[in-house]
């Protein structure tokens, strides 16, 4: 057993005197977590900024070829056994997807494992632009920061000499963010079109019986002055989970950031690995319950200029110490 941290809330002793202070010294909340190590925003900056500069990683382009060649190199650097999903997929409109998950086991021999997961591709229009519709969004939040801030706590389980007493299985989904386009006639709602790496891990885990304790999904957690509401399908299907990262969040000081009320449920690879695999995940996501999605959502404004590192911050290492508390 590793040495725990003791928070003594010292709020309710105050002004406690005589007989009373004994009760109230009882009543006073301690609170023991786990030491977790540093998570290191500039770091998760960098692998966004990295992923951005390979360019738009939409499938079956270079780009998208060249940063999942630099992922799987990336976790296997960081110690992780990684394995990996090719597989075609079809679009919405009939394009034919070369769609790739990748998957990293940290201490794979581990039987308690938590998941974490993030997509990596990005979307080939910006359908909710006025301008350049037609061409693809740099997606520094939608697709890099989640990636960016999974890719960090890959290097710090590498780094670090704190270690978690879980195994730890990191997939990057492709062809998330392929649905179809806002503002088109678009007949064909037989299946979803979004999520389409996750539908297909959710169907076909990379190991045969695979599963997890519970999973954490990360996505657009990199805007300036993000929010991240508790999601519909998150309380559905994990609703003590979500509480308990929410309180987390909070011990840590980032209230602010994690408001304790619910959003709306999003179509997003938490869905399906719920549904499908049986494992209870979460997403964590900038929805709001007033206005959806962020003004840069599915535009050019999605690049590295909406990147903050106090929200790749804040999730980081709420997400750090939610996995060191197992
Ligand atoms: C919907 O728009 C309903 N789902 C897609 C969620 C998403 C898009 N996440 C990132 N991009
Ligand atoms: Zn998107």
């Amino acid at each position: 057993m590793k040495s725990k941290i003791v928070i003594l809330c010292l709020g309710l002793l105050y002004g406690s005197c005589g007989e009373q202070s004994i009760r109230e010294e009882q009543a006073a909340e301690e609170k023991s977590f786990n030491p977790v190590p540093g998570f290191n925003a500039d770091s998760a900056y960098a692998f966004i900024q990295q992923q951005v500069d390979f360019g738009p990683r939409v499938p079956n382009t270079p780009a998208h070829r060249e940063t999942g060649d630099w992922l799987t190199g990336k976790l296997a650097a960081y110690g992780f056994s990684v394995s990996e999903q090719e597989f075609t997929a079809r679009a919405y409109d009939g394009k034919e997807l070369q769609l790739r998950n990748i998957i990293g086991s940290y201490r794979p021999e581990a039987s308690k494992r938590i998941l974490l997961a993030a997509h990596w591709d990005t979307r080939r229009i910006a359908d909710k632009d006025s301008e350049r519709i037609d061409e693809p969004i740099d997606g520094a939040n939608d697709g890099g920061s989640g990636v960016g801030v999974l890719l960090e706590i890959a290097r710090v389980l590498h780094t670090d000499t704190l270690q978690p007493d879980v195994g730890i299985d990191i997939i990057f989904f492709d062809g998330e963010d392929d649905g179809e386009p806002e503002h088109r006639n678009f007949r064909d709602g037989s299946q979803v079109w979004w999520c389409l790496g996750s539908q297909h891990w959710s169907k076909n885990p990379h190991a045969r019986g695979y599963t997890a304790f519970y999973g954490i999904l990360v996505d657009m957690v990199g805007g300036k002055n993000a929010r991240f509401y508790k999601e519909g399908y998150s309380i559905q299907y994990a609703k003590n989970l979500v509480d308990r990262v929410w309180n987390y969040a909070h011990e840590l000081g980032y209230g602010d950031f994690f408001p304790m009320r619910k959003t709306e449920a999003i179509t997003d690879d938490h869905l399906f690995v719920n549904q499908d695999a049986n494992i209870p995940m979460i997403n964590i996501i900038e929805f709001s319950p007033d206005y959806g999605f962020g003004h840069y959502h599915h535009t050019h404004q999605d690049n590295m200029d909406l990147i903050d590192r106090k929200s790749l911050e804040v999730v980081g290492e709420t997400v750090l110490f939610t996995i060191f508390q197992e």
